[in-house]
């Protein structure tokens, strides 16, 4: 049988969420600029290019929607912390992103990345604790744990889930480059969709 998610594809981007329409179940990939939500989502999908990945921090703009199965949405957002705009344009994105995440009934999970070897930053405390505020659904993924030195790695889990308040299982380990992780998360975002 075909992967989950293998058939993900590019449906629409928005600036506000009122432009977009309805749909079954959606889950949404936040973090900060950088922390490798859109290689995630390649990674997911099996698919190099799908979603745009780079270097420089701030490369997704916009609320990105990719389609999978019948009606099922998963969404990639812009990163926080990306500070070399003007404040106006920096505004302009809280209000995109805060608007999108309380605006969709259909949101079964707000993936929230944190990068595995810097441990979470202040900015993701903030947004954990927003999240938490507005009752939305979050779960943690730690990202490119190939960068964490094996030697490292338990405590590395350890040091990052004591930070959040959390036990090491409760946080998903992951590296879009390696592969680690990616499928028990596939198979928890084809769950949480009705897949
Ligand atoms: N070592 C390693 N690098 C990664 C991994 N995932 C992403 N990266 C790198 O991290 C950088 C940013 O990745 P993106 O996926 O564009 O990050 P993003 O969170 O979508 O960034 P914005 O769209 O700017 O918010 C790229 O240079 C990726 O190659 C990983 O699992 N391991
Ligand atoms: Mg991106």
């Amino acid at each position: 049988m075909a992967q989950p998610l293998h058939d993900l594809r590019f449906v629409t981007s928005a600036s506000d969420v009122r432009q977009l329409g309805v749909c079954h179940a959606e889950v949404a990939f936040v973090g900060r600029s950088n922390v490798g939500k859109s290689s995630l989502l390649n990674a997911l999908a099996q698919h190099k290019q799908l979603a745009r990945v780079s270097k420089t921090p701030g490369r997704t703009r916009l609320i990105n929607v990719f389609l999978t199965g019948p009606d099922r949405w998963v969404v990639d957002l812009p990163g926080y912390g990306f500070a070399t705009g003007p404040a106006a344009e920096k505004a302009k994105w809280e209000e995109m992103i805060g608007g999108y995440l309380t605006g969709r009934a259909s949101l079964r999970m707000v993936f929230v990345l944190v990068d595995a070897e810097v441990g979470p930053t202040k900015l993701d405390l903030q947004t954990i604790g927003w999240l938490q505020s507005e009752d939305l659904p979050l779960r943690i993924v730690a990202t490119k744990a190939d960068k964490v030195k094996p030697s490292r790695a338990l405590a590395q889990r350890r040091d990052v889930a004591k930070v959040l308040n959390l036990l090491p299982e409760d946080i998903a380990w992951v590296s879009s480059d390696k592969g680690t992780g990616i499928q028990d998360l596939r198979r928890e975002v084809a769950g949480l969709l009705d897949l």
